[in-house]
């Protein structure tokens, strides 16, 4: 009986071990978006997205999701057909081959910023990240497991978000727009509206305001206006950079006590840290430290006190724990940010959260601008303001290929290929050019 008991244990290490991968696909899809502002510009009509399916041996399927910008899915797609016959367990390797790919890469540099946070730089992070997902997805399914406890195991069972809140048009504004239940949001009375609705629906017990879009003092009137409707809720504004040093620090002042951090009011590290020194008000950034290198200069600076990760351009789910610890180390705080994204990449970042202790913050999420799906069942709930963990295996979502289908077609006929935030205001405004900081 032993000994039936040690072969057989030994046979499926063996199986798990030789767990090839047999095909990958990549499809890059395009999902509604509202006219969301920013201090770029407007979000365009559609956002885009790289779905990605790695299909193991034993004939299950490891999910990934990451960016659709034109740099990052040739990337994906020259790299999927080199993973053929890698272990599913080779992360490693997978690396290898993505930083090898991503050699011979002739991306030229992108000078100007097409939307706040997009770092051209972090392409082979990008890419790497959304096969790493899908690996590890596989991997935790095939062992019958959470992807979470591939991770450490879960220290939290649900993962809370924040409200994450936008001035924005009205979708009437251009036919391209597919109408929102938002609505037009351009003053405080109308964020704090989206607020109500957007809690209500949802739970959430944090709000961020993106900001840099109006004058400064009408968005600090905005947080004045959220903080008396929702006294007992965390509020943050993240102007993107948008604000010169002295509007930061004069806006510091108006909201000191209204804030749980000030995310990226002025741009740079050095910015920052005159900021912070001028203030003392804990600041976030999910764009002045976007790599290690950053990171240790910020240390030197004191310029940030939060960083928003984000697995999806920090190197995946496990470098991104090693930056949890890094913070950690350095007495940092941890938070998560956000770009529109599916439920794909909601689960990766909610396994992932779950298992760090070290982050204490509601994540950023755009989930609930999005009202497109590709998961069977539809949207990912949110509960409480949280998603909850499941004991399904891996990330605990299935992917509708018809759903998927649609949305792929969705890409092929729109005319988006690489975000960009300002030509999409230039429509609506010919004279806008990036000016930074604007105010
Ligand atoms: O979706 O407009 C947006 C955001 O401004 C996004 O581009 C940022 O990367 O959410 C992000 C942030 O926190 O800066
Ligand atoms: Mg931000």
């Amino acid at each position: 009986m032993t000994i039936i008991g040690a072969t057989s244990l030994m046979s499926s290490k063996i199986e798990l071990a030789t767990m090839k991968i047999s095909a990958v696909r990549v499809t890059p899809i395009a999902i509604k978006d509202p006219a969301l502002l920013n201090a770029a510009g407007v979000h365009e009509p559609f956002g885009l997205r790289s779905i990605i399916e790695v299909v193991g041996a034993n004939g299950m399927v490891g999910l990934g999701e990451t960016y659709g910008d034109a740099p990052v899915l040739d990337l994906l797609t020259r790299v999927k057909d080199s993973l053929v016959g890698l272990s599913a367990f080779d992360l490693n390797g997978l690396l290898g081959m993505v930083i090898a790919e991503s050699k011979l890469t002739k991306t030229a540099h992108i000078e100007m910023e097409l939307a706040p946070g997009s770092m051209g730089d972090n392409l082979t992070s990008s890419v790497f990240s959304g096969f790493e997902v899908a690996f590890l997805d596989l991997q935790a399914r095939t062992l019958g497991i959470p992807l979470v406890e591939l991770l450490g195991g879960a220290v939290r069972n649900k993962v809370a978000y924040s409200a994450y809140l936008f001035y924005k048009w009205d979708a009437s504004v251009d036919p391209e727009y597919a109408p929102d239940p938002y609505g037009e949001a351009v003053n405080p009375a109308q964020i704090v509206a989206q607020a109500k609705k957007m809690i209500e629906q949802y739970g959430f017990e944090s709000i961020k305001l993106k900001a840099g879009v109006f004058p400064p003092d009408e968005e600090a009137d905005a947080i004045k206006a959220l903080k008396a409707a929702f006294p007992n809720h965390q509020l943050r504004i993240d102007p993107n950079g948008n604000w010169s040093i002295p509007t930061s620090i004069r806006i510091a002042k108006r909201l000191a006590n209204d804030l749980e951090y000030y995310e990226d009011p002025t741009p740079g590290l050095e910015g920052m840290s005159e900021v912070y020194k001028a203030t003392g008000l804990l600041q976030a950034t999910n764009m002045v430290v976007t790599s290690w290198d950053h990171l240790k200069r910020s240390v030197e600076l004191n310029s940030v006190q939060i960083v928003l990760s984000d697995h999806h351009y920090w190197g995946g789910l496990r470098a991104t724990q090693a930056l949890a610890r890094t913070c950690q180390a350095f007495g940092m705080g941890l938070s998560m940010h956000s770009n529109s994204h599916l439920g794909i990449s909601l689960m990766a970042m909610t396994h992932l959260a779950a298992s760090v202790h070290h982050l204490t913050y509601a994540c950023d999420t755009h989930y609930p601008w999005q009202s497109d799906e590709i998961l069977v069942g539809g949207k990912v709930p949110i509960v409480g303001g949280c998603v909850h963990l499941t004991d399904k295996p891996g990330l605990g979502v299935e992917l509708d290929q018809a759903k998927l289908a649609d949305l792929h077609q969705a890409f092929l006929t729109c005319r988006i290929r690489t975000r960009n935030d300002v030509t999409q205001m230039q429509k609506f405004r010919p004279d806008w050019s990036t000016v930074k900081p604007r105010f």
